[in-house]
C-alpha cells in the first residue's frame, strides 16, 4: 500500500503540476511569441507592398480600373496561407477596397489616429484572428493605412502540440522521480523507523537494531534528552501540583491510563471473611498497602488476586471463586485463590518467610533454603500467572504485582501476555549482593523479577544494590542513568516509591483528644496519671529490634534509676508467622526480657515494660499513639516501617518525640526524628534521656516539620507516582507501535 503510494504521488504531482501550472504558462508564452512574430510579419508585409501599391494607387488611370487593380493586387497577396484578410483604407478613414474576408465590424480608424504599438487578437467566426493596422506613405505623405489580419490558428496547433510534448516529459519525469522516491525511501525507512523507535524508547542510537539511518546520529542525543526533559518535567509539575487524595487516583486512571484495565496481585486480601459462632464477619487487615490500592480498584472496577485465607471466604465466593467487595458497597472483586496446606506451607511459610524474608532483612538470621519450598514456591507463582491471564479482559493490562511472595510472576505473567504494563513492587529491602548471593535460585528470581515493566523499591539504595545484583549475577544491560535494566531485550525500569500512609490517617478525627487519650490509657494500663509513657506497635518479627528497644529501656533506667516507677514502655506485639520456628523462640525471648527487665526495676505500679502479646484493632493503636510520650522504632533493617509515619499522623497536637532505627526506610524521609542505631544500645538509651528531656517547643518544631512532609507525600501519592510511570511507558509504546503502525 505504501509502496504504491509513493509510486503514485510524485507521478500525481507530475500531472497536476503539468495541468494546472505548466500548460497555462507555456500557452501564454507561446501566445506573446507568435503575437510578436505576426506584429514583425505585418510589417514587413506593410514594406514589401508599400512600393507597388504606391504605384497602383498614382496611376493615372481612371478610379474604376484602379479600383480593379488595386482589388487585384490584394487578392493576390491574401494567397498567403496566413493572410487572412487585408483592407486598405483611404485618407478619409473608409475602405478604399477591403478583401471578402475582412471581419465585418473591423472598421477604419480615425484618419489622424496615431500609429499603433502592435497587432491585438480577435475571435472572428471560430477563427483567431492577428489584426495591425501599418500607413501607405507616398512621398512622404500619409495617404492611408492597411488593414492586415494573419490567421492564428497555426498557433493554436502549435501550442496543443507544445502540450503534448510537455505532459510527455513531465510523466517521464514524475515516473523517474517516483521510482527513485521509492527505491530512496525504502532504503533510508528501516534506518529512521528503528532510529526513531529506539530514541523514543529511551535507548540511544547505538542501541537501534540495524538498519541505523545515519541522518539521526547529530539530532539523536538532541532529541533524547528534550524527550526526557519534557517528560521528567511534565511528571514534577504534575505531582508536585496535585493534590493527592483518592480522587486523584481515580483522575490518572481516567485521563492518563484511560480506563485501562487495572489488575492487583497481593498474597494478603484487602477482605477476610471469618466464621465465628453465629455468623460470617468480614475483616479488613489494617495494611498501608489495602489502603492505598484500595481507591484505584474501586475507581476501575478492577480485579484483586488474592489467597483465600479466611475461614469462610469459601463460602461467600461464587462458582469462579470471585466476592464483589467493599461489602457495604460493591465496586470491585476479589479472586481468591485456593493453596492447600502443603502450599501455604511451602510458598508462603518456606520460600518467603524463612528463605527470601530473612535473605533480604539484614538482621543476622539465616535464611533457609528448602528445594521442596522452592517448587511450591514456582508452582504457585503459576498458579497465579495463569489466574492473572484467565482474569484478564485485555490483552494489555496492568498488573500490580506485590511483594516478595511473587518473585518469579512478573515473567510468567509477560511469557503469557507479553503487552502487559507489570509493576512490581517490592515492600522488603533489597539486600547488597554478596548477601543475596547466598540464595541457590537467586538467578531464577532476578529473571522472574525483570519480567516487570517497572520495579518498585522505597529507597533509592535499595534499588542501587538491586542494579549491583543484577550486573553481578545476570548478563544484563544496567543503566544506571535512566534507571533501566534490559534482559533478554525486556526493559525494566528501577525506581525509587516510598509508600506511606493515608493523609488524614482514617480513624484519628473520631479519636478523644490528646490529652484524654492519656488519662485513658494510663488508666487502663494501671499506670500512675503521671507516669511517662514511650509505646512501640510492630508485628512479633525479629526484624523489627523489639529486643533491641528492651535493651535500651533497661541501659536508661541503669544510667537514671530515678526514672525507675516513673516511665513504662508499652510493646503491642501483634502475633505474626507463629508456624515458624523462628517467630517461636523470638516470642519466648521477647517474653523473658520482659519478665527480666521487670523484675530488676519493677515492682511497683509502673513496670519499666508493658507487654502485649495481641492483635489490638486499629482505633486501639492510635489510641496508644497519642497517649504517648514518645514512640520507639528500632528496626534492625525495615523496608519503610509505617508505625513511625503513623504515629507522626496521630500527633495533630504537634507533642511526642519519634525515635527511629537508621535503619529503617523511614528514616530518610524523618530526619527529624531521633534518629539511632538499635545496635547501639548506649546511643538509644542516650535517645529515651532526650526525647524525656526535649522542650514542648522543640517536640512541636520536629512534629510540624514531619507532619508536613507527610501531608505532602502520603500513600495515594505512592500509587499514583506509579501509575503515572505505568502510563508514561504505555503512551510511549503507543507511540513507538504507532510509528510501526504508519508504516504497515
Ligand atoms: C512491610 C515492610 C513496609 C501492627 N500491629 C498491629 C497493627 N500493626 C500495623 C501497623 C502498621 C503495620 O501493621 C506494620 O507496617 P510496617 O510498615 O511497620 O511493617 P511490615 O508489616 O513489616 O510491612 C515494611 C511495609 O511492608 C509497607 O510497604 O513499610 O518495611 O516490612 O500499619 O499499624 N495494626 C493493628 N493491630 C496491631 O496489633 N490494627
Amino acid at each position: 500500500m505504501r509502496l504504491s503510494l509513493r509510486f503514485v504521488i510524485p507521478l500525481l504531482v507530475a500531472l497536476v503540476a503539468v495541468a494546472y501550472v505548466v500548460a497555462p504558462l507555456a500557452d501564454r508564452l507561446t501566445l506573446r511569441w507568435f503575437v510578436r512574430d505576426l506584429d514583425i510579419r505585418t510589417q514587413l508585409v506593410a514594406t514589401a507592398i508599400q512600393e507597388p501599391l504606391a504605384a497602383v494607387l498614382t496611376d493615372t488611370v481612371r478610379d474604376k480600373v484602379r479600383q480593379q487593380r488595386l482589388q487585384s493586387f490584394l487578392d493576390r497577396i491574401t494567397q498567403d496561407e496566413r493572410l487572412y484578410a487585408v483592407g486598405y483604407c483611404d485618407d478619409k478613414g473608409r475602405y478604399a477596397y477591403r478583401t471578402v474576408t475582412l471581419p465585418r465590424g473591423l472598421e477604419c480608424r480615425p484618419p489622424g489616429a496615431a500609429p499603433e504599438a502592435g497587432g491585438r487578437v480577435m475571435q472572428y467566426g471560430g477563427t483567431s484572428l492577428h489584426v495591425a493596422t501599418a500607413p501607405v506613405v507616398i512621398d512622404g505623405a500619409r495617404v492611408g493605412e492597411l488593414v492586415i489580419a494573419h490567421d492564428m490558428s497555426f498557433v493554436e496547433r502549435r501550442s496543443a502540440d507544445t502540450k503534448k510534448y510537455l505532459v510527455a516529459l513531465f510523466a517521464a519525469l514524475g515516473l523517474v522521480v517516483a521510482l527513485i522516491t521509492v527505491l530512496i525511501a525504502e532504503l533510508s525507512w528501516r534506518g529512521w523507523m528503528a532510529g526513531i523507535k529506539a530514541l523514543i524508547k529511551g535507548q540511544t542510537f547505538a542501541d537501534a537494531p540495524e538498519p541505523r539511518a545515519k541522518e539521526l546520529v547529530p539530532i539523536a542525543r538532541d532529541l533524547r534528552v528534550l524527550v526526557q526533559e519534557l517528560e521528567s518535567e511534565r511528571r514534577r509539575r504534575d505531582e508536585a501540583q496535585m493534590r493527592w487524595v483518592p480522587e486523584t487516583l481515580r483522575t490518572i486512571l481516567h485521563e492518563d491510563l484511560k480506563g485501562d484495565e487495572i489488575l492487583i496481585v497481593s498474597n494478603r486480601e484487602p477482605y477476610i471473611h471469618v466464621r465465628d459462632a453465629e455468623a460470617v464477619r468480614v475483616q479488613r487487615p489494617a495494611s498501608g498497602l489495602v489502603t492505598a490500592l484500595e481507591p484505584v480498584m474501586r475507581a476501575c472496577s478492577g480485579t484483586w488476586i488474592a489467597h483465600g485465607a479466611g475461614s469462610a471466604d469459601r463460602e461467600v465466593v461464587d462458582a469462579n471463586d470471585h466476592v464483589r467487595v467493599p461489602p457495604e458497597a460493591p465496586s470491585y472483586q476479589i479472586r481468591r485463590v485456593w493453596l492447600s496446606e502443603e502450599e501455604e506451607s511451602g510458598y508462603y511459610y518456606g520460600f518467603s518467610n524463612e528463605g527470601l524474608w530473612p535473605l533480604c532483612h539484614i538482621a543476622h538470621t539465616r535464611p533457609v533454603f528448602r528445594a521442596a519450598d522452592w517448587e511450591l514456591y514456582r508452582s504457585v507463582n503459576k498458579r497465579f500467572a495463569d489466574v492473572v491471564v484467565a482474569e484478564s479482559r485485555t490483552r494489555n493490562p496492568i498488573v500490580l504485582v506485590q511483594d516478595y511472595h511473587f518473585a518469579l510472576l512478573p515473567k510468567l505473567i509477560r511469557e503469557q501476555l507479553p503487552e502487559a504494563t507489570i509493576i512490581t513492587f517490592w515492600h522488603i529491602p533489597w539486600p547488597n549482593p554478596e548477601a543475596f548471593g547466598v540464595c541457590p535460585w537467586r538467578n531464577e528470581l532476578l529473571e522472574g523479577m525483570l519480567g516487570s515493566t517497572i520495579l518498585g523499591f522505597h529507597t533509592q539504595f535499595h534499588c542501587n544494590n538491586f542494579f549491583d545484583t543484577v550486573d553481578r549475577y545476570l548478563e544484563a544491560r544496567v543503566d544506571r542513568e535512566t534507571f533501566t535494566i534490559t534482559h533478554g531485550g525486556q526493559p525494566t525500569e528501577v525506581h525509587r516509591y516510598p509508600i506511606s500512609i493515608e493523609w488524614p490517617l482514617r480513624g484519628v478525627s473520631g479519636q478523644p483528644p490528646v490529652p484524654d487519650c492519656r488519662v485513658q490509657v494510663r488508666e487502663e494500663l494501671g499506670l500512675p496519671a503521671q507516669a511517662k509513657l514511650g509505646v512501640g506497635v510492630d508485628r512479633l518479627d525479629y526484624t523489627k529490634g523489639i529486643l533491641e528497644r528492651f535493651a535500651a529501656v533497661e541501659r536508661f533506667l541503669e544510667m537514671n534509676p530515678d526514672w525507675v516507677g516513673r516511665l513504662s514502655f508499652l510493646q503491642v506485639a501483634a502475633p505474626s508467622r507463629s508456624r515458624i520456628e523462628e517467630y517461636q523462640s523470638l516470642d519466648s525471648r521477647v517474653r523473658e526480657a520482659a519478665l527480666r527487665i521487670n523484675g530488676r526495676f519493677g515492682g511497683g505500679a509502673c513496670p519499666p515494660i508493658t507487654l502485649r502479646i495481641e492483635h489490638h484493632d486499629a482505633a486501639r493503636v492510635q489510641k496508644l499513639y497519642r497517649a504517648a510520650d514518645f514512640c520507639f522504632v528500632s528496626s534492625l533493617h525495615d523496608g519503610m516501617n509505617l508505625v513511625a509515619k503513623e504515629f507522626v499522623a496521630c500527633r495533630e497536637d504537634e507533642r511526642g518525640v519519634l525515635i527511629l532505627s537508621q535503619f529503617a526506610g523511614a528514616a530518610r524521609e524523618l530526619p527529624e526524628s531521633l534518629v539511632v542505631n538499635p545496635y547501639d544500645t548506649e546511643q538509644c538509651a542516650d535517645a529515651i534521656a532526650t526525647a524525656l528531656a526535649m522542650s514542648s517547643e522543640e517536640q512541636r518544631a520536629r512534629m510540624r516539620s514531619m507532619r508536613s512532609q507527610l501531608l505532602e507525600f502520603n500513600v495515594y501519592r505512592w500509587a499514583g507516582r506509579m501509575l503515572l510511570d505505568a502510563a508514561r511507558v504505555r503512551h510511549r509504546a503507543r507511540i513507538a507501535s504507532g510509528v510501526e503502525g504508519v508504516r504497515a
